[in-house]
């Protein structure tokens, strides 16, 4: 298959220039992954000082030109990442924020593909797991190329935490947060390995690793999110760094497996909802869905999850 973006310079457009746009910018510019980045929001003039301001920051990175855009730049993108929403207030969940940011969502898309945009969307606008599934049925798109961040940011949460207990690098870490991007998310233990240990192997050297530890960094690890929007009023350093990581493996063509927010046909005995799982993914987008055989605990938490995504949906798109 040819690559859809199979060429070398590379454009993204970000629509949504608030905390966790400007942030994700920010990252994208340091990590020097696009050549252009154009920024899209309803405060203009946001915009226009942000590009200023981070364009500043390339002499020290990459990208050749950061700028205010306008929905018609997105013609020759390669990635249309939307951060633009209302984010939780706190004691909101995420899913309390469907109606609201699903309305928005229609008022990016709609002139995204109007605009002859023929590559990838990237979501991160929250509930994440609903927007991408409306980003898909708006667009139109094959489900390959309409991705949400899903528990990116949550598995980054669960391998911190986990590297932390055990005084070792986060990214020797290998397992992921599954699910909603949300309160009914959960750590797949049963495949989680440090080390290619598994938890019952690394309880021989670390027996601190009971049940009840693994069931607090599980919740703590769901609710990192509410413990930091408490006291700053919201997350987006985390979420900025997860999404440019993300926009990296497209443009490069990584075929990394990443936690993402991807169309289920069967797996996990999931139809037709966009919910966290691993993925390979590339230039064209989703090249492959992971579907880990999880354990019989698993399996029902995460029938939970996307019934309770399903519930939402359903609600959000009748
Ligand atoms: P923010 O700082 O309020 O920024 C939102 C931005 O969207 C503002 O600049 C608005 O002007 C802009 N906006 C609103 N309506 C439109 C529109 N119609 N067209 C274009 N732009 C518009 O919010 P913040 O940046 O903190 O959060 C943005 C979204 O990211 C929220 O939905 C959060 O819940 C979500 N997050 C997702 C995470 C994830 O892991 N996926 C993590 C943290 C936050």
């Amino acid at each position: 298959m040819t690559s859809i973006t199979n060429k070398n310079h590379t454009k993204v457009i970000l629509v949504g220039d608030g905390a966790v746009g400007s942030s994700f910018a920010y990252a994208l510019t340091l990590q020097g992954v696009a050549n252009e980045i154009g920024i899209v929001d309803i405060a203009k003039d946001k915009t226009k000082g942000d590009a200023l301001d981070i364009a500043d920051a390339t002499p020290f990175s990459y990208p050749k030109s950061v700028f205010s855009a306008e929905y018609s730049d997105a013609k020759d993108a390669d990635l249309v990442v939307i951060t633009a929403g209302a984010p939780q207030k706190p004691g909101e969940t995420r899913l309390d924020l469907v109606n609201k940011n699903l309305s928005i969502l229609k008022t990016i898309v709609d002139p995204v593909v109007e605009s002859g945009f023929n590559g990838i969307f990237v979501v991160a606008a929250n509930p994440v797991d609903i927007l991408t599934y409306g980003t898909w049925k708006m667009s139109g798109f094959p489900k390959e190329r309409v991705i949400g961040s899903g528990t990116s940011l949550d598995t980054a949460r669960l391998h911190k935490a986990i590297g932390q207990e055990l005084d070792i690098d986060p990214r020797s870490v290998h397992g992921y947060m599954l699910g909603e991007h949300g309160d009914t998310e959960f750590a797949a233990w049963s495949h989680l390995t440090v080390g290619g240990l598994t938890i019952a192997e690394l309880r021989k050297t670390h027996p601190e690793f009971t049940d009840e530890k693994l069931a607090e960094i599980n919740d703590q690890t769901v609710n990192a999110a509410y413990a930091i929007i408490n006291t700053k009023g919201a997350t987006f350093y985390g979420v900025a760094t997860a999404l440019a990581r993300i926009c990296k493996a497209l443009l490069r063509d990584e075929k990394t497996i990443l936690p993402l927010s991807v169309h289920m046909d069967g797996q996990y005995g999931v139809n037709d909802l966009y919910i966290g799982s691993p993925a390979a993914v590339n230039r064209n987008g989703v090249q492959e869905i992971f579907e880990i055989p999880l354990s019989e605990d698993e399996e029902a938490k995460m029938k939970h999850s996307a019934e309770q995504l399903t519930k939402v949906a359903r609600d959000g798109f009748a």
